[in-house]
Parts: structure tokens; sequence; C-alpha cells
């Protein structure tokens, strides 16, 4: 090839890598999935992803995270240090190249064994495409180096700056404020959350997250580190800590199963509720898949033998279901795949075959081995599953009437479900409400065209600690399913919904701004996020949020929903202003309700979204669940409400 025709390919490529940062900056929910508060994390995962790369090669065992007081995020690790000799194709330093070519960097390299990534698993060249500002300090051979760049673009070649007796990767960006249109601001806690999990899937590895924007009383930042020595087993722990286990050991396992890494670990507890958490390459897969299949086969298949085989099953007059050994269950499923092949509406739904097996004969050899040694703990869990069989059996009746009753079957609607007159249900809201005096008020209010209004008695029942069959029987609980148009699946999967007649496609939990009516909006949404996740999980749940004051002089009426608010609002109507404070609902009258809460051009509705299952997991078995000092302390910690009412 002669030289200009080489040089040609040259500019040829640089300019095609020009042209994916260029698309990444204008299709960039194409690569990051938002430009919300969801894709603005999903920077950092991206970066810590290579970290963790870095050290599954086993090269780094220390990351560390600030969030900077600008908001900018600063990523180290303890790693070989990305290369920065040159690229011979290039013609750039190895560390432009993996800063600025989509695709590279060894995502989309066969040969390199690389299975953890983000669920776009897209590089750090995208985070860098979609950041004001991007600087990367390399320590590699006694040397330091550095690069910055601005959207994406170099602004010098990487250059040594410097001696160091150190080794690793440091990366600090700043979002770009024109693409985050809607929060530049990063959250502590949901960072922290996202980093913990890391730190229980990727056993030894140490994570440090701190927080540079606010010093407490004592002038110190916030900082938490992360570190397990157990893994899942650790991690089974602290899912569970709020919970009663029935056995005596967290039941784990590690093993390579056909060049499929399968790690899994599960506990009984003495809840209702099963927990499975699975994981492919440090991806939560919420919508489950192969893995998660072999995982139910492989415990389905040992209980039942080990159950048959010790007759304890003589007297049971019916069959066992799959739903019956996975009450009380809390498990992780963890496995690292090559080549992931994802589907699914969310893509998180593992589709690749040949995980089914491995991962069900490593779930059946542990299992048996510990039914083997723990005899006791055995008959425990088959007991367990016996007498959810037996519940099962009980509730059959009340969850046919909900399997069955949807309005198109004749079943009706409740009666006290005031319906609006649209049918398409894209444009239908309907108004959980707490009480009959304000869902009156509600109803006056409404605009009867798409929004509906059900009001609920007081306190629907705690889900958290009943009986499958104490829910469906509940007369509450049944017509929020007749109401929302919602049934459920078979006895054997009671967690697969049916949303395709669902009726509304904002369903929207409207209580008092009090310690009472977050208490009932928890409730309700507890409910939801155990029998009707994928409502939540689709974006149908929203919570509303009427004001806490009206401010008013003369004619003129304003709200405020904060302190803040109020206090720039008496300040800007000047002497003779008046303050009311809103204590509930019931308080306004149909048209304030209507202005500031349910007016679709002025109201503030939240979604409720799930950016952390495990958890959001955690969070609802705390608040709900037995023990009340963690819940206390959750509430002291997150009480928005309580000083309010102080
Ligand atoms: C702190 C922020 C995020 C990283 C490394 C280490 C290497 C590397 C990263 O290589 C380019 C392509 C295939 C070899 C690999 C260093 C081999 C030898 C690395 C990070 C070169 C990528 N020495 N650490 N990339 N490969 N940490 N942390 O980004 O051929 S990225």
């Amino acid at each position: 090839m002669s030289e200009e025709v080489k040089k040609n390919s040259y500019s040829a490529d640089s300019i095609q890598a020009l042209e994916g940062m260029e698309h990444v900056r204008m299709r960039p929910s194409m690569y990051i999935g938002d430009v919300g508060v969801r894709g603005l994390h999903h920077l950092v995962y991206e970066v810590v992803d290579n970290s963790i790369d870095e050290a599954l090669a086993g090269h780094c065992d220390s990351i560390q995270v600030i969030i900077n007081e600008d908001n900018s995020v600063s990523v180290q690790d303890n790693g070989r240090g990305i290369p920065v000799d040159m690229h011979k194709k290039e013609g750039v330093s190895a560390l432009e190249v993996v800063m600025t070519k989509i695709g590279a960097g060894g995502k989309f390299d066969k040969d390199s064994y690389k299975v953890s990534g983000g669920l776009h698993g897209v590089g750090v060249s995208v985070v860098n495409a979609l950041s004001d500002h991007l600087r990367a300090e390399v320590h590699r051979d006694g040397k330091v180096w550095e690069q910055e760049y601005e959207k994406g673009k170099a602004i010098y070649p990487a250059r040594q700056i410097g001696d160091t007796d150190i080794k690793g990767t440091k990366v600090t960006f700043k979002p770009d404020g024109t693409i985050f249109t809607q929060t530049l601001e990063y959250s502590y806690d949901t960072l922290a959350a996202r980093l913990r999990e890391l730190s229980f899937l990727n056993k030894g590895i140490t994570i440090t997250l701190t927080d540079m924007r606010e010093v407490d009383d004592k002038g110190e930042v916030r900082k938490e580190t992360f570190h397990s020595e157990e893994g899942l087993k650790e991690y089974i722990k602290f899912l569970d800590g709020n919970r009663t286990p029935i056995i005596s050991h967290v039941i784990s396992m590690e093993h390579e199963k056909g060049e499929i890494p399968v790690e899994v670990a599960l506990i009984y507890n003495d809840s209702y509720s099963e927990n499975i958490y699975s994981y492919v390459n440090n991806i939560n897969t919420h919508e489950g898949g192969t893995h998660l299949q072999g995982f139910r086969m492989g415990l389905t298949r040992t209980l039942k033998k080990y159950a048959d085989a010790s007759g304890l099953l003589e007297k049971l007059k019916f069959e066992i279901s799959g739903d019956d050994f996975r009450e009380g269950l809390t498990a992780i499923i963890s496995v690292k795949v090559m080549e992931p092949q994802f589907e699914g509406q969310t893509k998180t739904k593992l589709g690749n075959r040949e995980v089914v097996s491995p991962v069900s004969q490593a779930v059946a050899e542990m299992l048996e081995n510990y039914l083997e040694e723990n005899p006791a703990d055995a008959k425990i869990i088959v007991q367990k599953v016996i007498l959810a069989a037996q519940a099962r059996h009980a509730a059959k009746k009340a969850r046919e009437m909900v399997q069955r009753k949807t309005v198109m079957s004749g079943g009706g609607l409740p009666g006290k479900l005031s319906d609006c007159s649209e049918q398409n249900p894209e444009k239908c809201e309907i108004f959980f409400v707490e009480g009959d005096s304000a869902g009156g008020t509600a109803k006056q209010g409404r605009d009867r065209n798409f929004q509906a209004i059900m009001p609920l008695r007081g306190k629907i029942l705690n889900v958290e600690k009943a009986m499958h069959h104490k829910v469906f029987e509940s007369e509450e609980i049944r017509n929020i399913f007749t109401a929302l148009g919602v049934t459920i699946g078979t006895e054997e999967d009671s967690k697969a919904l049916n949303l395709s007649k669902l009726r509304y496609h904002k369903v929207v939990i409207m209580c008092d701004a009090d310690v009472d009516g977050s208490h009932i909006a928890t409730l309700i949404l507890t409910f939801f996020f155990r029998y009707m996740r994928d409502l939540i999980e689709k974006g149908y749940v929203y919570i509303a949020t009427p004001p806490l004051y009206l401010v008013k002089k003369g004619a003129k009426k304003q709200y405020a929903w904060n302190d803040e608010e109020r206090i720039a609002l008496i300040e800007e109507m000047g002497q003779g202003s008046a303050v009311q404070r809103y204590k509930g609902l019931g308080e306004m009258n149909a048209e304030q309700l209507w202005d500031t809460t349910m007016n679709p051009e002025h109201r503030t509705l939240r979604q409720i979204t799930i950016d952390n299952m495990a958890e959001a997991d955690r969070v609802f078995s705390m608040l709900m669940g037995d023990e009340v000092p963690p819940r206390r302390e959750f509430i002291e910690k997150n009480a928005v409400y309580a000083n309010i009412d102080a």
C-alpha cells in the first residue's frame, strides 16, 4: 500500500471516529438510555466499569469515586493504567483512542476476557462525548501522563507531566449541561447503592465513595467504603437484614460450569415474598432470562426430589407448584457471559440458551450438599414449602377472582370508582385518594373526561407482612386490581402480571403531605412493588404533590410547596399577606385541588422509578417489616414531612 493511500485511510478512520462522537451527542439516549437522572448516573457506572474490568483481569483492587464540589466526578483505579504509547493504526496514543473512539477499549474485542459492562456497555468514550470537560491521568512505568477533552475532542495530545511511584488511571468528567438539561446534580445515595452492589458482585475489590459537596458539623465530608470478602453470601445477609431467617446458614456456591462462571447464594426467611435478583456481567437482569430459568429448575427439581424422598408430602392431596418452593426465598444469581444476548422490553432478559444447564446443575449440586449436611434445615424448608402449598390452595378462590374478574368478563367496576369517560387508556388517569372526604373533593375537582377517582379506605393492608391469600382476599386490594383492569398470572407464576387491559396509563397516588399521608402512600407503593412491579417498571405509577401552603393577600392567591417558596411568596406579596397551612387534601376545595395538584398544566407528578431493585427491596422490607429501630432511623434521615409537622 502506498504511503498516500495509508494516509487517506487514517483520515477516513478519524472522520469515522468523529462521526461516532457526533452521533453520541446527537442521539445520547441510544447510548445511555436517557438524558435524565438515570443517564447522568449511568456516566459514572460506565467509567467505573472500566476499572471493574481491570480488576476482573486481575490487575486492580481499589477504586475511588469522588463527587467533586462542582458536581464533576472523579474515578481512580490502581490498575495498569491505560497504555499511552502510539497506536500504530490511528497515529495517536492508545489513551486517545480509548477516550475518543466509539467502541474502542476492548468491549467489542472478542479475544479479550472482558465480561463486565454497563447496561449498554458502551465505553468511556461515550462519557467523554457527553462531557463538557474530561481529564484523563495515567500513572504508568513511573511516569504521569495527562490528556484533556472538551465535548469528546482532545484539546492537546497526551503529554507526560511528571514522575510517579503508583500505577493506575484517573478520569474526571463534568457532564454537559446542554445534554443533561434536567439535572446535573449527582445523588450520593444512588451512587452508593450501585457501588455497594458492585462490591458484593465482585468480591475483594475496595470501592470508596466521597462527596466533596457538603461538610458536616465536624467539618468532614461524606465518605463510605464498600468491600466484600464473601461476595454474594454477604449480599444476602445485607438484603435480608430486616427479615428473620428460618435456616442456620446462607447457602452459597461459586462454580465455573463449562466456561460460564456461576455464583449463587440463597436463604429462606419467615416472609411470604420471593426475592430473586439475577445478574449478568454485573447488570441486574430485571426481566430474568435463561439464568433465572436454570436457577428455578435446579431449585424445584432438587427440593422436590428431597421432599418426595422424605415422605413429608404423603399427606398432601394436591400438587406442589413452582411458586411454593420460592415463598420466603431470597436469592442472588450472578453469571458472567462472554457474549450476552439481551432481550425483552427493557433489554434486561438474558437469552443465551447455553446458560440454563450450567446454572441449574450448579444450584442442584449446591442444594443437594446443603440438604444432606443440614437435615434440620432441610426439614424446615420442606415444611415451609408445604405450608405455602396449603395456603395457595386455600387462597385458590380469592386468587381466581382476581385472575378472572376483568371488566370484559363482566365482573363490573368497583362501586367506589368514579370512572372517566375517555376509553383510550393512554389518555386516562386514575387517582387513588386516601379517604372518602378527599375522594369527594377530587371527584368534584377533576376533569371527568380523562380522570378517574378511586377513594381508598385509610390504611390498606400491609402486604409486606401478609400471606398471599390475605392479600387476594382483601376487598380493598381486589378493588385496585379491578379498577386498573389488571389480572395476575397463573398459579405456577403469580408474579406474571397481565397489563394488556390496563385501563389507565397514569396511576396517581394522591395523599396528604404529612406523616400519615406518606405512610399510606408507602403502603400503596409497597403493594405495587410486591404485586404489580411491572406497573412501576413500565413507568405508569406517579405520586401527586399537593401544596403545603396558601399565601393570600386580598384576592391574590399563590401556593407554596416548601418553606423556601412560602418565604419567597410572603416577601413578594409584602405587608398584609396571610399564610394558610394545608393539613390535608380535605382542607382544599375542589377548585384549589384541581389548580394545584390535578391540572396537568400546573401540577407536578413525581414518576416512581426503581433504579436499584435490591435497594428498593431492602427499603420496603425495612419500612414495612417487623423491626422498628431501622425504620425509625430511615424515617428520621429521610423525613421531609416530619419537620413540617414539628
Ligand atoms: C479510572 C477510570 C476508569 C483502565 C486499563 C488498563 C488497560 C487498558 C484500561 O487497555 C486498551 C486494548 C487492547 C491492550 C491493558 C493496560 C493492557 C495493558 C491495559 C479505567 C490495550 C485498553 N495495560 N485500565 N484499558 N487495550 N481503567 N478506569 O479506565 O490491547 S481502562
